[in-house]
């Protein structure tokens, strides 16, 4: 279906035909735009900005570049296509038909789950909200307001479904969304990574290339659903995230590009003393960002996970293109645990497993891209390598949580930790450095702040020196 712009709230769900729900979400519009005033990104209501803009959910039509102001962005709702013959493909349920609408037994399951992913969109907007003044480019700032832009839409994504399909409840929920704040301690965003700060672009790269990629793996899991409504929305959501990650993997990558550069230009590995990013300082920053993201999937054996997919609500990644019986009563898999202090390996009923099984997907899928990162590296000449730590270093959730592991997986002694934790997660001291590389935007079309190098290609085929903000 087309996307209605001639709505207040574009959509593709023929929103007119119901008017309560259209005027619930009218309501719920201005306090978004309110949140998006007050903790969206600061000081750029004015800004003229490239955006890309969905104007409908097939292949060609949801990348429409323009001029936009961000307050004036087309946020909407827009789902996939509906399939009338799907069925839902795991669990209890397999070979029924997708439900259309929420069953009564599973309204609480829903209802959180969808809670917990829209609760992540907003926290990532107010995480980011300040790197607009910092902003290396202007094409990094575009693409950082692109994202923000996006995750304000994936907050409307789910927003619709807590309004459409959970009366007060959802209506409830939906307000408490604007209501939680991402670090706030009185009122702190659910998951642990979305409290964390994004004070610099570094961080902001690693975030999108780690934690984004949750995003991808948990909205691909949740596109499985037997709720077709759900399933639906994080289809298309999936096509807006895969910008994400490429706007972290490419942003590691150009500033990796640039250290290297130096290094070798100088013939030095201290490249702060040249205004770059050190590579152990990199490899620090991509150390705490990858365990923070993996702690996101939960516990390594969850009953709620087990739940979730007997029930149909949450199936795996690619759940349709796994051969076997899609139901795991009688299957195993084999997690890592720790037992008497060491880290193990034990066979689990594989419906427990499945927060684990989706985390290894996530591993190997965030393994490629630090490979590329590495091949770049090794054609500057410079004998480094980027590694991923051990899923057991410096976690916080599931059974390696306080558990005092090196990135290579070893157990150590709090002794042992102490002496070394400096060397693998970045200190205070990395962090004021990193930061003091921050300084004013960078808003001369086709310059980039030293530490970083230029992107190969411009969004949408631009060349180098384009505009892509405007600042008024
Ligand atoms: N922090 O049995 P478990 C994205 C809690 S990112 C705090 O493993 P479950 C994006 C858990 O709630 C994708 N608490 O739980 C990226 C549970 O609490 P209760 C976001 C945590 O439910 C960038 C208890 O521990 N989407 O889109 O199987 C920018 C037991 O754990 C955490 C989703 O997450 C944590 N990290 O697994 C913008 C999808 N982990 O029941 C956007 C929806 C666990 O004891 N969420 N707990 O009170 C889910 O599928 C599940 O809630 C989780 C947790 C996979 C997160």
């Amino acid at each position: 279906m087309a996307i209605d712009y001639s709505q207040l709230i574009p959509n593709n769900v023929d929103l007119s035909s119901d008017r309560r729900l259209q005027r619930a979400l009218e309501n719920w519009q201005p306090r978004f735009l309110d949140w998006w005033k007050d903790m969206g990104p600061d000081g750029s209501s004015a800004f003229d900005v490239y955006l890309r803009t969905a104007i409908s959910t097939d292949s060609n039509g949801w990348a429409n570049f323009g001029y936009v102001k961000m307050p004036d962005y087309r946020w909407g709702i827009f789902l996939a296509d509906r399939d009338p013959n799907r069925q839902i493909a795991f669990g209890d349920n397999k070979g029924k038909p997708a439900w259309q609408d929420v069953p009564g037994e599973m309204r609480s399951t829903l209802r959180r789950l969808i809670v917990t992913q829209g609760d992540t969109e907003p926290a990532s907007v107010e995480q980011q909200r300040l790197l607009g003044r910092t902003a290396p480019s202007l094409y990094d700032l575009r693409n950082l307001f692109q994202i923000n832009v996006e995750e304000g839409r994936h907050l409307w994504a789910m927003v619709y479904l807590l309004h459409a399909y959970f009366g007060r409840d959802g209506r409830e929920e939906a307000e408490a969304m604007l209501e939680r704040h991402s670090g706030d301690p009185d009122k702190p965003r659910i998951l642990g990574a979305f409290n964390e700060a994004t004070p610099d672009w570094l961080s902001f790269f690693m975030f999108t290339y780690f934690t984004d990629r949750d995003g991808k793996y948990q909205l691909a899991s949740l596109a499985e659903s037997g709720f077709d409504p759900l399933a639906r929305s994080c289809r298309f959501m999936l096509t807006e995230e895969a910008h994400h990650m490429f706007v972290g993997e490419t942003g590691v990558g150009r500033i990796l590009q640039r250290t290297c550069e130096l290094m070798k230009e100088h013939r030095t590995d201290d490249v702060r003393s040249l205004g770059a990013i050190d590579l152990p300082t990199i490899q620090k920053y991509l150390n705490f960002h990858f365990s923070v993201s993996l702690d996101l999937f939960g516990q390594e054996a969850s009953t709620n996970a087990a739940n979730y997919y007997t029930q149909g609500v949450k199936g795996r990644f690619l759940e349709t293109r796994i051969d076997d019986d899609h139901l795991l009563t009688n299957a195993s898999y084999e997690i890592e645990t720790v037992e008497d202090g060491r880290i193990v390996k034990k066979a689990v009923p594989a419906l427990q497993a499945l927060n684990e099984r989706l985390r290894q997907d996530y591993i190997d899928d965030c393994a490629k891209g630090v490979l590329r990162w590495n091949r770049a590296i090794e054609r500057t000449g410079i004998p480094f390598e980027m590694t991923l730590p051990h899923r057991a270093f410096d976690r916080q959730i599931g059974a390696f949580a306080g558990l005092r592991v090196s990135p290579d997986g070893k157990v150590l002694s709090e002794a042992e930790w102490n002496a070394n934790k400096d060397r693998w997660l970045p200190t205070d001291e990395d962090r004021a450095y990193v930061t003091s590389l921050m300084g004013a935007a960078v808003t001369q079309p086709g310059k980039f702040a030293h530490w970083i190098a230029p992107p190969a290609r411009g969004i949408n085929n631009q060349p180098g020196d384009f505009e892509y903000v405007r600042f008024n």
